[in-house]
Formats: structure tokens, sequence, C-alpha cells
């Protein structure tokens, strides 16, 4: 009988054998890295992107400013990463969103203010990536006129949007839903994902809010839901603008341009209060059913009838105002958190978490009474920034945090880089996808803004300027002719302009000279600047 281990064993030694598995056993897992590899890169994760409307950083919880508590939105960031330096190139709604289709300053995207038309027949990342075999949709606010393009399927608000009983478009055709605006937007968005994509095709979904928008219409569900608190004003509520002119002309204040009727609802059928824009509020109740306006009656009528009796005057009325706008601006948000927790959890439910990029970010920040105001235009910090947080468990960490200075541009990138698609030239913000991965990746230094809306509403000054992690420099340039210059670090609310300062020289020196190159670096100039001034006069005429 042949002993088989001992003939094997007169060819081979114990050792060789061992030599041998390892050897194949290395080849083998070198082989399958290979193919994971392959794979993980021809994976084409789905996009979900969320966008509200005037959405502040601080009316995030995840953000830590204590006003109010939003746990669907935070757990994209507990999930994922929270960008502590966002910040949009044009703050203000239609250019903002040209910037995250097109990828490219508002300068050559053509979008400057909310004015001008959008060409939509320019590329933008949706046709790029609907060009890869995505299947596309956008679902909500837009806000550029035209018709979208890009998009197997739209269902959009036209302009602004109505928060009670909206007009919808629905691939060119005009409807009317039955409802609250958020939650109409998250079932359209839950419909789409569910019954009219190819659940074998990757997907991107822009799934954009009206809300928080201007005038800050709560869901009944949450009216009073902040009436009983006291909101502390910012520390600069009470600015007095010095040494800044711009902001001095402002048309943004929470004591002086709230209205009364339209913004703080003291909509009182005696009509005691005429005011510039009762009329056009009255058009927007009007647009509730019977049962709506009950409702809506029975929470504002009885802080109608408070106020009166109050007769408040001063600090004490400006106190008021605060609490009022505070009050319905945070309450529109609490809906926008339940949308994102329907679809966060939708994505659960259907094995979509692991393989979706989820974003959640605003067309800009807002101001919640810091220098006294509303609104946002202004490249100070509160405006400038924007919410903006990522969650894709393949590449993201849980409980990231990063600090580099990204911009809205970065979006179209980065969408394209995660499909696949090579970034063409042209697109001028750079894909956060590395940056995602290892936090300590190169990145740009500074970053470039622009605003044009003037003259306009709220009456912002045209301006330009650089942020870098610690300096601002601002040239305001048409109208009034200056600059402002601010040190973070020992001025993050941007109350004292150091521009001529002359402890700050050589910071001033060296701030213009990479503001001038950030001009160049993006194609930007005086001679485009006063083009797109000529235009808007022109059109205004
Ligand atoms: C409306 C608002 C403004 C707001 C602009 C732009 N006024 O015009 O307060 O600044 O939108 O907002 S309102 O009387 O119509 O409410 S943006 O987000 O669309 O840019
Ligand atoms: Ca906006």
């Amino acid at each position: 009988m042949v002993n088989k281990t001992k003939s094997y064993n007169t060819s081979l030694y114990d050792w060789q054998i061992y030599v041998i598995l390892a050897l194949t056993i290395l080849v083998f897992l070198a082989s399958s890295c290979k193919d994971f590899n392959l794979k993980r890169d021809a994976i084409k994760p789905n996009i979900l992107f969320i966008m509200s409307d005037d959405h502040a950083y601080q009316a995030i919880s995840a953000y830590g400013h204590n006003l109010n508590h939003t746990p669907n939105i935070d757990r994209i960031g507990g999930e994922g990463v929270i960008f502590l330096k966002g910040f949009v190139t044009n703050s203000i709604c239609a250019p903002s969103r040209a910037v995250m289709l097109t990828g490219m300053h508002s300068h050559l995207n053509g979008k400057v203010d909310n004015l001008q038309p959008f060409d939509w027949n320019q590329d933008n990342v949706a046709k790029r990536l609907q060009r890869a075999g995505y299947q596309t949709a956008l679902i909500g606010k837009i806000h550029l006129q035209g018709q979208p393009q890009g998009f197997d399927y739209y269902n959009i608000l036209p302009g602004q949007g109505q928060y009670y009983n909206p007009d919808f478009i629905i691939n060119g055709r005009d409807t009317q839903y039955h409802g609250y605006v958020t939650q109409i937007t998250t079932d359209l968005a839950l419909e789409w994902l569910e019954d009219k994509r190819q659940h074998e095709q990757p997907f991107m979904l822009l799934y954009h809010h009206k809300a928080p928008h201007r005038p800050w219409m709560p869901e009944p569900k949450y009216f009073g839901l902040f009436d009983s608190v006291d909101f502390t004003l910012p520390a600069n509520f009470y600015d007095d603008y010095q040494g800044r002119p711009a902001a001095a002309l402002h048309e943004m204040g929470i004591d002086q341009h709230l209205d009364i009727v339209y913004d703080l609802k003291m909509l009182d059928r005696s009509e005691l209060f005429q005011t510039r824009y009762r009329k056009y509020f009255q058009s927007m109740v009007d647009r509730m059913d019977e049962e709506q306006r009950t409702q809506w009656n029975a929470h504002y009528d009885l802080l109608i009838q408070e106020f009166q009796s109050q007769t408040l005057s001063g600090k004490e009325l400006t106190q008021w105002k605060y609490n009022r706008y505070m009050q319905d601006y945070l309450s529109t948000i609490q809906s926008v958190d339940d949308g994102v927790g329907q679809i966060l959890e939708y994505l659960d439910q259907n094995n979509l978490t692991e393989n979706t990029i989820v974003i959640y970010t605003s067309d800009q920040g807002f101001y919640l009474g810091e220098h006294g105001w509303f609104d946002k235009r202004f490249m100070y910090e509160e405006s400038f920034r924007t919410p903006m947080l990522i969650r894709y468990p393949r590449e993201i960490r849980p409980g990231t945090r990063i600090d580099a200075l990204v911009q809205n541009i970065d979006f179209a990138p980065t969408f394209m880089d995660f499909a696949g698609i090579e970034v063409p030239p042209n697109i001028q913000g750079q894909s956060l996808r590395n940056l995602l991965r290892d936090t300590s990746s190169q990145w740009r230094q500074s970053i470039y803004y622009t605003y044009y809306e003037y003259p306009g509403e709220h009456n912002v000054n045209r301006h330009y300027g650089i942020r870098t992690d610690r300096y601002k420099l601002i040239h305001f340039y048409y109208d009034l002719d200056y600059w402002e210059m601010y040190d973070l670090k020992s001025d993050l609310n941007e109350m004292n302009n150091l521009y001529n300062d002359p402890a700050y020289v050589q910071i001033q020196k060296s701030l213009h000279q990479a503001l001038q190159d950030l001009r160049v670096h993006y194609g930007d100039s005086d001679a485009q600047d006063q083009q797109h001034l000529n235009r808007f006069l022109m059109d205004k005429k």
C-alpha cells in the first residue's frame, strides 16, 4: 500500500508546503482585493440632495446653538460629517442654486441675482449624471425661471412657492396640491423614490424645501411650539454699524423692517393694522380651506388679542418682535426636520442607506437677529455660511467634523466624482471626496464671494471679497466705494472694521494680493462687475 503521506514527504518538506499555501492565500487575497477595488470604483452611489431655503446653521441643533431641536438633520451629521466652515459664493436664492447646478461662480453661470434669467441650456450636474446612467429628479423649490433641464422628472414650486395649498409644476404642467408645502414636498419625494424611479438604476434626487423662507408660516401641528420661549437677543442685536456704512443702509432690521401683519402675523380682523404687505398676506391666508383657516385663526387670534392688550413700546416691543419672528421661523423648520426624518427612514427600510450619499444644506444662511437683522445677502458670517452635513457610510466615518473652507461650488464636482465622471476644467469647485475620507487632505486656503442684487430689496450694496481661515476683506464697490476687513479670531461678530488700522497693514496688503489672485483664478474682474451693473440698470428701466 502506498503511503501517501510518506511519498508526499519524499518530494516536498513541510515548510515548503506551508510556503506554497501561504503564497496561494496571498495571491487569492490580492486578486480579490483588486476585485473589491474595481467593484468599489464601479459603485455608483445614489445622491439625495436636501436643500432648504434660508435655513440658518444657528437653527440646527447639531451646530450647537441651542435654539431648537432638529434630530433628523442632526442624524445626517452624526452618522457622517458636519462642515463647520461651509459657505456659499453669493448669498441669495436663485444664484446659489445656479452655482450648485453648474459648479461655477455666478459671473460665469450668468445667474448673478434673483432677477436675471438662468440659462438652462448650459451644462449642469443633473445633465451630466443623466448621461452617466443616473435617473434624476427635482422636487420642490428651485426658483430658476424656465423649464428645468437635466431631470427625468420634476415637480417644482413656481417662483418662491406658497406654504398652504401650493401650486406646483409637474413636468411642465400646472397643478395644485392640498395641504402644507413641506409635507407635500416630502410626500412627492417619497412617491418618486417608491413608484416613479427605476429601482435598479442609480439616482440623484434634489429634494428642495421652501421652508423656512419668509413669511415663515408654520404647519398647524407646530402652532405655538415656541410661544413660551423668550429668545435671548444676540450680543450684537443693537448694532450701531459704526465703521460699516453699507450695513448702516440695510433694510432688514427686525425692529424697523419686519411687517407687523405679513411677517409677525398680526392680521387682525378689525383691520387696525394697515401695512404695506397686508393685502399680500391676506391673499396667502385666503388660499387656506375652511379647516386650515379655522386652525390658523384659533392660534393667531389669541396672539393678536394678547398683543393688542399689551400696547408695547421701545425695547419691549423689539423683544416681542424678535420672539414672534423666531417662533414662526423655528416652527417651520420643525416640519423640514420631520420631512428629513421620513426620507431617512425610507432609505433605512429599503436598504438604501449604505449606498446613498445624503446631503443637507440651505441655499444660504440667515440672520437670526445678529446685527439686528433678518434676511441674508451680506458677506458677514451668518449669511455667508450655510449648513452642510453629509452622510455616506461607505466613505465617511460617523462623527467627522471638517474645518476646511468649502463652498456650494463644490457640490457639482463632488457628485460627478462619486458618479465616476471626469470633472471638466470649466468647473470651478473641487470634489470634496478626498477631504471626506481624510480630513487632513490638501485643501484651498481662501474663498471668494460676490453679491450683485443692488439697488434692490433690503438695500444691500454690491460687494465682493475674500475669506481666509482667520481674516475677511470686503469691497463695497458701487454707490459706496470702500473696504472692510475683519479679524475673525478676535471679532467673529464682525463689529470692528480694521481696514486701514496701522496694526494690520501687512495683513491688509497680503489680503489684497490674495483677493486679486482669486479674482484672476476665478476669471472675475472690475470690467465684469461693471457689465453686470449696466445690464441690471438697463433691465430696471
Ligand atoms: C422675497 C422676500 C425677501 C427675500 C427675497 C429673496 N420678500 O422677495 O425678504 O430677501 O425673497 O429671498 S417677500 O416680501 O416676498 O417675502 S430668496 O431666498 O429667494 O433669495
Ligand atoms: Ca434663500
